[in-house]
């Protein structure tokens, strides 16, 4: 099968080290096409950014020239563009933050989220509430860690976040962390095997999560508010996604 993973920042270094967790992840058979949109900031770390990102993700999915794919994986920890994409697929489609916070409430009745800047958390805490993650997730805690230092993360980088991750643990009493960025997955391996805790990376359990869904032939129901958007004209730069009008 073809998965399809939409880094929604524009770092193609970023694209590329998460299409590489993404294929590393995948069953034997399943391919990887790693994407990102044509528009939008090099990385996510504000409302204002994560708005033109979800644009970005809308406008790459909604266009006719999307290459045919079994599922996609939204792979940036605010899901930007979730729901807009659900719309414009029939395929699954899957963020890396709701995948996560599948896995970690399996392997643990708590969980912490260990993310980049300390303004993003409280993105990550309101996907936390609309997720329905309140009773599972205990905190997310930010690191100020800039989202392309991850791009080439030294090893303080990498003992920063352990730090934090540590202190997490302690202070919310959880029993694994959730690393709250897709450009984190590289480093996840290496942070489980220092922490003795379930280290769970979203881009990876997303992958095997749309892997099951479309084996079990599940695909995104077209009834109520993920059919198809309405034929409509679109003006200016979204001209081109007019749908049918
Ligand atoms: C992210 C992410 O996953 N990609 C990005 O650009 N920003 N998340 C984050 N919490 O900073």
């Amino acid at each position: 099968m073809r998965l399809l993973v939409l880094n929604p920042n524009t770092s193609t270094a970023m694209t590329a080290a998460i299409g590489r967790a993404a294929q590393a992840a995948a069953s034997p058979g399943s391919e990887v096409l790693a994407l990102q949109p044509e528009f939008g900031p090099l990385s996510i770390e504000g409302h204002f950014e994560e708005t033109i990102a979800a644009a970005g993700v809308a406008a790459l999915l909604g266009s006719a020239a999307v290459p045919a794919h079994d599922a996609t994986i939204i792979a940036c920890f605010g899901d930007p563009g979730l729901d807009a994409a659900r719309e414009v697929s029939a395929a699954p489609v899957l963020g890396i933050a709701e995948a996560a916070f599948h896995a970690a409430s399996m392997l643990a009745t708590g969980f912490s989220v260990v993310t980049t800047m300390k303004r993003t958390c409280i993105m990550a805490e309101h996907l936390v509430q609309r997720y329905g993650f309140e009773r599972h997730c205990r905190g997310v805690h930010g690191t100020d860690i800039p989202v392309l230092n991850l791009e080439d993360p030294s090893a303080s980088t990498v003992a920063e976040i352990e730090a934090a991750a540590r202190e997490a643990l302690s202070r919310d009493g959880s029993g694994a962390v959730v690393l709250g960025c897709a450009g984190m997955a590289p480093l996840c391996a290496q942070l489980q095997e220092r922490l003795g805790v379930p280290v769970i990376d979203g881009v990876a359990v997303a992958v095997r999560f749309a892997e099951a869904l479309v084996g079990l032939g599940l695909r995104t129901s077209k009834r109520g508010d993920y059919a198809a958007p309405l034929p409509k004209r679109y003006v200016g730069w979204a001209e081109s996604l007019s749908r049918g009008a």
